[in-house]
């Protein structure tokens, strides 16, 4: 545990129960009540929420409470020309959400209705001659979008289509000699980012080329005394760093490094138990995104109830074997 800066108190009346029927309820309400304002307010990123939404009800054996029909529909709506795929209807594709179209017909088992050709394209044509990804048009550039790139193409099984060896050195220029990554060369690690680079050296099979120990210590100093992960030093715990932090232990074999049942712990107590779904701290308001994330953290500590998820894509782990991916794992 790391002392010292930021952290909550886990109280015993804030220890709870898993309850997993209150989070069905809650996603399902989420994506019904199409008039509130958390719904109009997210519409800039409703397909992400949309795979956040989905993963949390396959995981909880519940993915019928929403519309393939609708589902897939709703996708091929948010297809542009060019082969991205944007958040919504008639806004600008991206990379996130190109990435969360495909992740979300994969879990449907619906991918070959996707345009494969055209989303390929659209990914090529983001790598630059750095080796890196722009998220779109715009031209930001950043790790997150060369994990994006290559989750995307793995899970349309093209991964030889871009570049990489270039889009490895570019991976590889913001490793950082605390073990961890940041968002672009010279750039400060970050768990999130991490995550993001440790998932592009598991998909590529390059996970040797980092020192897992170096790493581990790193990651594992992001647990505090509440038994929370923070995703940088000096920060307060987050339950999405369950996620980037434990995700990117497991990817690296050290995932007994930190201490599970003070985490799952953590966890259950930023479970809001009136209306479901999780929060990001205790006591605050829960949302679709924290709710996928601490759900699939305890999935990774094959908590009761919850399906295996995989550390890496993130996505039912029954769904990647059927695609016959094998993201490298360190022993
Ligand atoms: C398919 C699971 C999946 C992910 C897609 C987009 C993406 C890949 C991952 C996002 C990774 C992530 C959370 C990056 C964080 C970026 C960043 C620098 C956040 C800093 O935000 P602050 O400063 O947060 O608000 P902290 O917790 O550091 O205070
Ligand atoms: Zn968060």
């Amino acid at each position: 545990f790391a002392f010292g800066g930021q952290d909550v108190i886990i109280s015993d009346e804030l220890s709870k129960e898993f309850e997993p029927e209150k989070h069905i309820q809650f996603i399902k309400k989420y994506s019904e009540d199409k008039s509130s304002y958390e719904y109009y307010m997210t519409e800039y990123l409703r397909m992400s929420g949309l795979y956040w939404g989905l993963t949390t009800l396959e995981l909880l054996d519940k993915k019928d409470l929403l519309s393939e029909i609708e589902v897939m529909e709703f996708i091929r709506n948010c297809i542009n020309d060019n082969g991205g795929i944007s958040p919504s209807i008639d806004h600008d594709p991206h990379i996130l959400y190109t990435l969360s179209a495909v992740q979300v017909a994969c879990i449907l088992n619906r991918e070959y209705e996707l345009p494969t050709e055209k989303i390929v394209n659209y990914i090529k044509g983001l790598q630059q001659p750095n080796g890196g990804f722009f998220g779109d048009k715009w031209g930001e550039l950043d790790t997150r979008f060369s994990f994006c790139a290559v989750a995307c193409l793995a899970l349309l099984g093209k991964l030889d289509s871009i570049d990489l060896q270039k889009a490895l050195e570019f991976v590889m220029s913001c490793h950082n000699f605390d073990g961890g990554f940041g968002s672009r060369p010279d750039s400060e690690s970050h768990a999130g980012l991490t995550y993001c680079c440790v998932g592009f050296l598991s998909v590529t099979g390059n996970l040797h080329l980092i020192n897992a120990d170096i790493l581990g210590y790193w990651l594992c100093e992001r647990q505090l005394l509440s038994g929370g992960l923070n995703g940088r030093p000096e920060k307060l715990p987050d339950v999405c760093y369950s996620w980037w932090v434990f995700a990117s232990l497991h990817m690296i074999g050290r995932e007994h490094w930190i201490n599970h049942d003070a985490l799952k712990k953590f966890i259950l107590a930023c479970q809001d138990t009136e209306t479901g779904g999780f929060s990001d701290r205790p006591g605050n308001m829960a949302d679709p995104f924290h709710t996928l994330f601490g759900i699939a953290a305890l999935s990774l500590m094959n908590h009761n109830g919850i399906k295996l998820i995989n550390p890496c894509f993130c996505m039912p782990q029954h769904t990647i074997s059927r695609l016959n991916l094998t993201p490298q794992i360190l022993p």
